[in-house]
């Protein structure tokens, strides 16, 4: 069955225009090439959707549009570019690398994403095979770093060398993503011909043709396809939040297998009920030499079953909704041809962010820095002082010292295979141009997170990033007043309910309503394996800061010992923590 021609689910229903678009595409060639050399800024509808698959999104600034009302064009046309960083993990050139195209044909900085990779904003399309060119130099690929296919795999990245299952388990994601990864020529005769010679030919293959795409077939899968890996004291990367998760089990130093979870998503759209975040499910358990297989078995599974006449629910969460677990279980067992094991009792029961100074184990340390929601950019406010140069102080510090670099899943930044005496210039060049090492930020702001949102994402229905730190800056002296300073929770923004910043299962989540309005949820936690309940909705960025603390204040008076602030409120429901809240704002508990 696992090596049938692909076949789509719901064949009496119409497919959607994107399925259309990836089937008449010729692999994801389509028109991009011919486009490309016109003349005009953008590209036609159907190569805007195939360009994601390529790895950009053809954006216009939404401040600029009204700005420009009323002149020919209210829309000035530019990329957003995401480069594939497997496991977050990258050398200081590669970054250097990011850096430098930022300046030279981006907008001035680059950004760390949710998901450990690196998105450029503001590329005009004349620069966008040089950028591709560039990209593919420093031995990094934007292919499938959007679109409807296996997305950058997340792995912990942190080195830690006595922890030999760690480097087992970064070894078995780059074998994953090099397995899962399109063999399209497409991209390579798009983005990477001679531009002297013009040299061009076709895409590999012809539709149908299942050997180009001996994992995807023709029309790839329904949907974007999301994987992490996670050791269960460290969930630093959201495992549940993924379409598919492998959970180390390990023992004694050596893995014995991985926990396969499937089905996870956060993306949510309002208008439509059928729509819902979902934790990933505990599928079974798998020796690790079957970890290929059985990943290539379940996007099989969701390449055939998947639904490709709705777009809003072709995730893999809903395929798994549709199906049932066991009927979803057996039809993997079916492709991946035997049986899987049930999943071994080993579960997710710690997180560790890696922001600090660490021994790897090899005599040598890593620094995690924490990069205030994964944006790297000089913020020089005047020229008497204030804001900081991070981006200069990173080049710095790749330029001098040339670390190893690695992306978390919560857009930082670890910098690896220091020395003892790096810390001391390390700490010195941040302080040079004004950042603060992660030493000196509070435990709310490490532990924030918001997305991309306005002025450049297309679906933002609110602010986000440049919100966020300005809420964080009135939340400290609350916190600190609470007492609360020291304790760790999660604060995820993000400007709509796609929750790029993954907030359906945080300990507070913020997500946007409309314009300046906002869905507060509560009763997530850390571990990533719950998720949150709507606690109050379209609440005024004005209130948020006020309404929080009132949440922080009953947290603080009725919880119990230990107790995080999801726990307390997922245990006490948020109706009670809503009528206690509600009596402190009103005065009526002494605030
Ligand atoms: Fe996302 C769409 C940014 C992680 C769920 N996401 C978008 C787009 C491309 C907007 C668009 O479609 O026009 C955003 C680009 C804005 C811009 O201007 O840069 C965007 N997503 C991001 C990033 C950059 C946020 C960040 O601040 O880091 C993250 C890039 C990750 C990466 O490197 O691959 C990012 N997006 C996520 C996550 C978190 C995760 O994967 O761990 C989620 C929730 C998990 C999930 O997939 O369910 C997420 N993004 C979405 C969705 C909702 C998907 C759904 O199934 O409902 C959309 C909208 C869509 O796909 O239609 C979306
Ligand atoms: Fe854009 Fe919404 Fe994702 Fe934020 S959550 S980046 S606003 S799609």
């Amino acid at each position: 069955m696992s090596d049938e021609t692909p076949t789509t689910a719901a064949p009496a229903a119409k497919p959607t225009a994107v399925e259309l678009v990836k089937t008449a595409s010729n692999y994801l060639a389509g028109d991009i090439a011919k486009e490309l050399d016109d003349e005009a800024p953008g590209f036609g509808k159907p190569s805007i959707q195939l360009l994601k698959n390529h790895g950009t999104y053809q954006q216009d600034d939404r401040e600029q549009r009204k700005a420009k009302e009323g002149a020919k064009s209210s829309r000035e046309i530019s990329f957003m570019i995401r480069t594939c960083v497997p496991g977050g993990k990258l050398t200081a050139a590669q970054l250097l690398a990011a850096i430098d195209l930022g300046d030279e044909v981006g907008n001035g900085t680059i950004r760390l994403t949710t998901r450990q990779a690196i998105q450029h904003h503001g590329v005009v399309k004349g620069d966008l095979k040089p950028f591709m060119q560039r990209v593919h130099d420093i031995q990094m690929t934007t292919l499938a770093a959007c679109g409807d296919v296996e997305r950058n795999i997340m792995c912990c990245p942190a080195p830690i060398h006595n922890h030999p299952v760690r480097a087992e388990m970064q070894a078995t994601l780059d074998k994953l993503a090099k397995h899962l990864a399109p063999r399209t020529r497409a991209y390579y005769e798009i983005w990477l011909t001679d531009p002297d010679t013009g040299e061009k030919t076709l895409a590999g293959g012809t539709s149908g043709d299942k050997d180009v795409e001996p994992i995807y077939g023709p029309t790839y899968l329904p949907r974007k396809f999301k994987t992490a890996f996670a050791l269960p004291e460290d969930n630093c990367t959201d495992i549940y939040a993924n379409d598919l998760g492998f959970l180390v089990v390990h023992e004694g130093g050596k893995i014995l297998g991985y926990n396969v979870l499937a089905g996870g998503g956060m993306g949510v759209t309002p208008s439509a009920a059928k729509t819902f975040p979902a934790l990933a499910k505990r599928l079974g358990f798998v020796p690790p030499e079957d970890v290929l297989a059985i990943a290539e078995a379940i996007v099989k599974v969701q390449r055939d079953y998947g639904n490709r006449t709705d777009r809003k629910t072709a995730r893999l969460k809903y395929t798994i909704h549709n199906m049932g677990l066991d009927a979803f279980r057996t039809k993997v067992e079916e492709y991946f041809g035997k049986p899987l094991a049930p999943c071994h009792p080993a579960d997710v029961h710690g997180f560790d962010d890696h922001i600090g100074w660490f021994e790897q184990g090899d005599g040598k340390y890593f620094y995690g820095l924490n990069v205030e929601n994964g944006r790297i950019h000089d913020r020089v406010v005047s020229e008497q002082g204030g804001g900081f140069r991070l981006k200069t102080a990173l080049r710095r510090i790749l330029h001098d010292i040339k670390p190893g670099a690695r992306i978390t899943a919560h857009q930082s930044l670890l910098f690896t295979d220091l020395t003892i005496t790096d810390r001391e210039r390390i700490v010195k060049i941040l302080h040079d141009h004004g950042v603060k090492t992660s030493e000196e930020i509070s435990t709310l702001r490490r532990w924030s997170m918001a997305c991309v949102a306005l002025p450049t994402c297309g679906l933002a229905v609110a602010e986000s990033e440049r919100v966020l730190p300005g809420l964080i800056d009135s939340l400290e002296p609350e916190v600190a007043k609470l007492g609360l300073s020291h304790d760790a929770f999660t604060v995820r923004m993000t400007g709509c309910p796609n929750a790029c910043a993954r907030p359906y299962n945080s300990d507070i989540g913020i997500v946007g309503r409309t314009l300046g309005k906002y869905t507060l949820f509560l009763g997530g936690r850390l571990l990533g394996d719950r998720l949150n309940t709507q606690y109050k909705d379209v609440v005024p960025f004005e209130h948020l800061s006020r309404e929080i603390t009132a949440v922080l204040a009953c947290y603080k008076a009725e919880r119990h010992a230990g107790e995080t602030l999801g726990d307390f409120c997922h245990r006490k429901g948020v109706d009670a923590v809503r009528t206690w809240a509600d009596e402190w704002l009103a005065g009526a508990r002494g605030a």
